[in-house]
């Protein structure tokens, strides 16, 4: 990691470009890729509103080992290769299955609409071909990959607000409910989604279905549960039978995680991983590398502007009991 400012313990992983939501993957090879958003300066008056994440491309990083140094690789796909997609290319993820490399990722249609698009390629950093279509049946933002011990692969997704999910109350749009999340505080709050991947891992091979998170009692979380109830950026992954549902509670800030024992769920919420970041979004992934579980992250330590973000990874870990030791960003 590099040298920097010394008030943060982990330093942006690199000052070429600005990056957020990183997704990192180790695949055949043992190098460390992390697919992430590309943040791009935005008109002042579009600060601090969505509109300001209205990033254009994806660049791979890479690294041989943590601490190594990075590699920013050539554009991977831009917004204008994409024929369904107008704008906003937001936090994507990767997989790997028979020789080829997926890039998925949310993007706006021509209408507006968060879609889920998928790319391949034959190399890990690109570049990637898209397909002509969004995903059939994909909507909001966020894409996150599980490669399950049998091989199955299992794509999460959703974020509310900006992120469209509150739009999808019974797997149509409506385009009457409003940005901010109309679910009154006292009922279930709105989940991320998931589907199992058909074996092209170009489609889902069944609807999406909620994934249910639950309390210490087995209920549902509410919706006026800001601590603790799901906003974006769903990350799962499995340890040991466990299966971790790892995601940002939005404007509490947090990054947090939920236990379960099969892909879909219930998941019961244990904890938080992360406290609040410089910058209002807070997106990760957790990744297992040469037997050290990592957590990857942004904050906003080289702009100190919300939508200009830089990636960073730190040190994850777990209690013999399978809990997560929270992680401050400014001291851990
Ligand atoms: O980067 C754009 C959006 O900000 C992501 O999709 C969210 O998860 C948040 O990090």
């Amino acid at each position: 990691m590099q040298e920097g400012d010394p008030r943060y313990i982990a330093q942006p992983l690199t000052d070429e470009i600005y990056t957020a939501d990183p997704s990192a993957r180790v695949w055949n090879d043992g190098r460390i890729y992390i697919y992430a958003s590309h943040d791009e300066e935005v008109p002042e008056e579009l600060y601090n509103s969505a509109d300001a994440f209205d990033m254009r491309d994806y660049q791979v990083l890479s690294m041989e080992r943590p601490g190594g140094p990075v590699t920013v690789h050539p554009p991977a796909l831009d917004v204008e290769q994409v024929p369904w997609a107008k704008r906003q290319m937001w936090a994507p993820d990767a997989a790997y299955r028979n020789g080829t490399y997926f890039l998925y990722f949310p993007a706006k249609d021509a209408n507006d609409i968060f879609r889920i698009g998928a790319a391949t390629s034959k190399s890990p950093t690109g570049p990637f071909t898209p397909q002509a279509e969004p995903i059939e049946g994909s909507y909001s933002i966020d894409p996150g990959i599980l490669r399950d011990n049998d091989g199955e692969h299992y794509m999460y997704l959703g974020g509310i607000w900006g992120g469209q999910l509150q739009r999808w109350p019974n797997g149509s749009y409506d385009a009457s409910v409003t940005e901010d999340d109309p679910t009154p505080p006292g009922e279930p709050a709105i989940t991320p989604v998931v589907a199992r991947m058909a074996p092209d891992m170009l489609e889902f091979a069944e609807p999406l279905r909620p994934v249910q998170i639950l309390d210490e009692h087995g209920d549902p979380l509410l919706a006026g549960d800001l601590d603790r109830r799901f906003f974006e950026g769903a990350w799962v992954f499995r340890r040991g039978d466990t299966y971790y549902l790892t995601y940002s509670t939005g404007e509490t800030h947090y990054l947090v995680y939920a236990t379960g024992d099969s892909p879909y769920g219930p998941f019961t919420y244990r904890g938080r991983i992360l406290e609040p970041v410089e910058g209002w979004t807070t997106h990760h992934s957790i990744t297992e590398i040469d037997g050290q579980w990592w957590l990857f992250y942004h904050d906003t330590q080289r702009s100190g502007l919300t939508h200009l973000r830089n990636v960073k990874m730190t040190p994850l870990t777990f209690r013999a009991d399978g809990t997560i030791e929270t992680i401050n960003p400014m001291t851990d």
